[in-house]
């Protein structure tokens, strides 16, 4: 197979891909400096084809976010708030079971739920909350909880952390959307998000939570002030310890949105970086199956691009986004899934409607 490079420094790249041989801390720094995008995202094309053939995944979700009130307080997050602060809210088991009751007539098989670290709640709350959606809708998965949190409640019911996980899944938590490491970097956290747990704790969790018998995403938020550097460090991390434990399902590079945060000077990510960012992820994770182009943050029509740049998911409907929209986003709150069809088909993909571990769901 011939693949046309113009950034000289990809052929011996180039070469380890067609060999099935994994890439180096060195290659990956290349990939994410070289400015033949066009070359890098072949190299991820012919990984992903080799991996998914024309396949295009996507799920039938529905996002909730139960609190925006946190203790953390982030410096790139706009969506937490201070109790007591206008527009903080928490939602009771009635508000929840409002939510999901709204949409019963729709064909959801997966319900993402996270919220900021509350402290007025008790970890009864989590318990109750994934009850009250398995009782409505058995059939779902609860895709719920970041690392952040699970990390926040085991401290919080003084328990360890199998625990923890252990009385999560008995409640009916079926699997970890993957928030809560943003980049992998002391610097970085120390300036951007000191109160929040650092790699080694979240490590830990994505490794006891995958131990339970449980799976789990992951996620980089990038285009704020990390460097190529950390960049590849936080793939590496990640890859290791994927290598170990096999847990993860996807990864989902996040592009950081500054509007309403107090990072707001920093200029939104480009459509380049945006592709790049997929592109060097499905070649440096070469142990995870799935890369998402959540196209949320970066954009249907983005997102509908990334598929030629080695993603293999767009997400989902998700319905009602918060996160991000009050970040700045400017993309709908949700799309239908005729929408998502629309973006895998016009682009020559065959679409698959699928569950949270990736099982076609009859449509
Ligand atoms: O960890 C917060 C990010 C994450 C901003 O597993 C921001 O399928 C951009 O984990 N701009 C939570 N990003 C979201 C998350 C996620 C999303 C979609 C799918 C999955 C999955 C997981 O949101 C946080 C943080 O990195 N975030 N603020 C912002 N201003
Ligand atoms: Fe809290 Fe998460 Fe926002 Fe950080 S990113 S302030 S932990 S809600």
């Amino acid at each position: 197979m011939k693949i046309q490079l113009f950034d000289q420094r990809l052929e011996p790249i180039k070469n380890k891909i067609f060999q099935n041989e994994r890439l180096s801390a060195e290659d990956g720094a290349i990939l994410y400096e070289s400015n033949d995008l066009i070359g890098v995202g072949r190299l991820a094309d012919y990984v992903r084809r080799r991996r998914h053939g024309a396949k295009a995944y996507y799920v039938y979700n529905q996002h909730l976010n139960y609190t925006n009130v946190c203790i953390n307080r982030c410096l790139f997050c706009a969506y937490a708030k201070d109790e007591g602060q206008k527009g903080a809210f928490t939602l009771t088991a009635d508000d929840i079971r409002e939510r999901i009751n709204a949409r019963l007539d729709e064909p959801i098989c997966e319900l993402h739920i996270v919220g900021g670290l509350n402290d007025k709640l008790p970890f009864d709350y989590y318990t109750d909350l994934i009850r009250t959606v398995k009782e409505i809708r058995p059939q779902a998965t609860v895709k719920a909880f970041t690392a952040v949190e699970i990390d926040y409640l085991a401290r919080l019911a003084n328990l360890s952390l199998k625990a923890a996980i252990q009385a999560l899944k008995d409640a009916g938590l079926g699997m970890l959307p993957g928030g809560g490491a943003e980049v992998m970097s002391a610097r970085v956290r120390q300036k951007l998000f000191p109160r929040k747990i650092g790699q080694e704790r979240w490590l830990e969790i994505m490794q006891a939570v995958h131990e339970a018998g449980l799976t789990s995403n992951a996620t980089m938020l990038y285009g704020h002030i990390e460097t190529v550097q950390e960049r590849v460090k936080h793939l590496m991390l990640l890859r290791e310890l994927q290598d170990m434990t096999g847990g993860f399902s996807a990864f989902i590079p996040l592009a950081f949105h500054s509007k309403n945060t107090r990072l707001a000077h920093i200029e939104s990510t480009t459509g380049f970086d945006d592709l790049k960012n997929v592109a060097v992820a499905r070649l440096m994770l070469d142990n995870f199956d799935h890369i998402k182009a959540y196209w949320v943050m970066i954009g249907e029509k983005s997102a509908q691009i990334a598929l030629f740049f080695g993603a293999d998911d767009l997400d989902g409907t998700i319905i009602e986004e918060k996160i991000t929209h009050t970040a700045g986003a400017s993309t709908a709150k949700g799309l239908s899934a005729e929408q998502m069809e629309n973006l895998i088909t016009s682009a020559g993909f065959e679409p698959v409607r699928r569950d949270s571990f990736y099982r076609p769901v009859g449509v």
